[in-house]
């Protein structure tokens, strides 16, 4: 099992993002606390040297298996499913923009709430019908650079729009697209699903990438999430990519991820 963590490339209000602040620093401790990559958090990829990423990150022989995107969303507001569509227009192009980064990386491009959250008065059929072409739009734009993309169910507290995991797969038919499928969080599944191992079982080789934090979103092994059976399930359906952390920096972001090393690597 490959164990990625999230950092963050800039400041942000997202609180399970648990490293944040001086890169440098931060892939060191993330690097010498034994993981083997590191998902970049990154909210717009003109605010980053790619060649300075990429030299910290192979200075310290990390892989980055994923790219998430929601800043855009929690520092900006751009979303898919935004009444404007000036506002969509440029969410999609974010989103497209991710794609040299990513391929730079073969990391996966997530799409998490840059969706959009759909707010009441809102008819949620078009929301949906703006989440699949927009989505088709950078599945299809990504396809040619070998990109895939993962978008994520989020708990109903964040979102009205894909909260489970048969929801996502009725997405991904709605898409259509090789190159687009899921990424599966243990934290909004532990709200949302009625199983989190049947769900994995279901969604199985459309599963593209996987966080984990445990029930209260600190670190796995902090709550009563059973990682150990959770792991064996997930290992099951044949997923090789990363389990990637991504949960509070409590009591601080090392302590948080050193517990959550230790407790998933018992565990499978
Ligand atoms: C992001 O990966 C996530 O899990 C969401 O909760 C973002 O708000
Ligand atoms: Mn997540």
């Amino acid at each position: 099992m490959k164990l990625s963590i999230v950092l963050s490339t800039q400041p942000a209000q997202f609180q399970a993002a648990t490293f944040k602040g001086d890169l440098a620093t931060n892939l060191a401790r993330i690097a010498s606390l034994g993981y083997d990559g590191v998902e970049l958090a990154i909210r717009d990829p003109k605010l980053v040297s790619f060649d300075e990423l990429e030299r910290l990150v192979r200075q310290h022989n990390l892989i980055v298996p994923a790219i998430g995107t929601g800043q855009a969303w929690g520092e900006e507001g751009l979303s898919f499913t935004d009444p404007d569509p000036s506002v969509r227009r440029a969410a999609i192009e974010r989103v497209k923009s991710h794609v040299p980064g990513a391929a730079r990386f073969n990391a996966i491009i997530i799409v998490g709430l840059v969706r959009g959250i759909v707010r009441p008065g809102v008819d949620h059929t078009q929301a949906m019908t703006w989440l699949v072409e927009a989505l088709q739009e950078c599945s299809a734009a990504a396809q040619p650079a070998g990109v895939r993309l993962a978008l994520e169910p989020i708990n109903r507290y964040e979102t009205t729009l894909v909260n489970n995991a048969a929801q996502g797969l009725e997405l991904i038919e709605r898409v259509g697209a090789g190159n687009f499928g899921l990424l599966l969080d243990t934290f909004h599944m532990n709200i949302e699903e009625p199983s989190i191992e049947d769900s994995i079982r279901q969604t199985g080789g459309r599963i593209f990438h996987f966080h984990v934090a445990d029930s209260n979103r600190w670190y796995p092994g902090a709550g009563h999430l059973d990682f150990k059976s959770i792991l064996a399930v997930l290992l099951a359906t044949g997923y090789t990519g990363f389990v990637s952390g991504e949960f509070m920096p409590v009591p601080d972001a090392a302590t948080g991820a050193q517990n959550a090393l230790e407790h998933l690597r018992a565990q499978a």
